[in-house]
């Protein structure tokens, strides 16, 4: 994205986090400024070419960064402009903002998947060293860290709009709101992130443009992914893919929508973990070996009947509530080519 917008004339920013394992001395390419550094205490960031301790507490500076450089952009109000802007919140460890360290948080209540108990239909590849945190850490002390630490994200978000607002350049900016994958505390007895279970694939997307085609409050309930952020941004900045760039996802102005979503996950050797399979109405997830090829266990959810995915059906021991082996053969080979696809055809 940055590379498009950059070679189109954008000004380019990149405040927080950058790719996993990506050298922070290298600067990130196609971005004209940035701020490149993760988590939250007095930490060590890369700042346009050189490192910098960042006294106090990270995500501040990157907001305040955030609005010094909106101003900057604004003397020369006629060039556009495209910011990332990823601070860490609410990663572990969670650290609050000094100012929000006791701030009064609502117990943390849970879902029906916290409160799963069977979990013999479950696969026991992702319970290895992702249990539920021991009684040191409870999970709803996690939960309150977190909630607390998220709280400087909301001060961010703010400031960053206000500032918009007073450059006037709220109006005409398309904005995202995301989020990393998401996280369990104790759903499905599993704690971190990489499960196929929607308590950590749903994640925000928040879409506002007050003075494009985005409608203010309205829910849009067709099957999105993160990989539709591209195409819908190529589409506002009216540029098209170069050639031989294939890029999967369609633009979200689009009235286009997936009948299916693959959800997929990769081990450290690149090679898939597990891949999903999701409709509205079932969820099919096939975990593999390490060839990332051979299955080594799959799951199946009628997610009208059970929402939570508490009752793998195809693990449960039971037949009768079996999908049909063909139905199931057929998810199978649809899920084979999809892991292989590419291009906005896709799911
Ligand atoms: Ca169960
Ligand atoms: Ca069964």
């Amino acid at each position: 994205m940055q590379r498009y917008l950059h070679e189109a004339g954008y000004t380019t920013a990149l405040l927080g986090k950058y790719l996993n394992h990506w050298p922070k001395e290298n600067p990130p390419p196609y971005f004209d400024r940035f701020s490149v550094g993760k988590l939250y205490k007095d930490r060590v960031f890369h700042v346009d070419g050189r490192m910098k301790e960042i006294k106090g507490y990270a995500p501040d500076y990157l907001a305040s960064r955030a609005s010094r450089l909106l101003r900057k952009f604004e003397t020369d109000d006629e060039r556009p402009w495209f910011m990332l802007l990823a601070p860490s919140n609410p990663h572990v460890p969670s650290t609050p903002a000094p100012r929000h360290k006791d701030v009064h948080i609502p117990r943390w209540r849970g879902s029906p998947a916290a409160k799963e108990k069977d979990l013999s239909d479950k696969p026991p590849m992702l319970y290895r060293g992702n249990i539920i945190p021991s009684k040191a850490t409870p999970r709803r002390v996690l939960y309150g860290k977190m909630a607390r630490n998220l709280l400087a994200a909301d001060q961010l978000v703010n400031q960053v709009d206000r500032t918009m607002r007073s450059l006037g350049e709220r109006s005409n900016t398309l904005a995202f709101f995301v989020s990393d994958s998401g996280y369990t505390l104790g759903e499905h007895g599993l704690l971190k992130k990489n499960k196929p279970y929607p308590v950590v694939s749903r994640v925000p997307l928040y879409m506002r443009w007050p003075r494009g085609p985005v409608e203010e409050g309205v829910r849009d309930r067709r099957l999105v992914a993160n990989i539709d952020i591209l195409p819908t941004v190529l589409e506002a900045a009216g540029l098209s893919p170069v050639d031989g760039h294939t890029i999967d996802g369609r633009s979200l102005q689009s009235t286009q929508a997936r009948s299916r979503m693959l959800v997929e996950a990769f081990a450290s050797s690149g090679a898939h973990f597990w891949a999903s399979l999701i409709r509205d109405d079932e969820q099919y997830t096939e975990y593999y070996q390490l060839d990332g090829e051979t299955r080594a266990f799959t799951e199946y959810y009628d997610v009208l009947r059970d929402p939570w995915r508490l009752t793998n059906t195809l693990g449960d021991d039971d037949p009768r509530n079996d999908p049909d082996p063909q139905t199931v053969r057929g998810l199978s080979t649809q899920l084979e080519a999809d892991r292989d696809c590419a291009g906005s055809d896709c799911p």
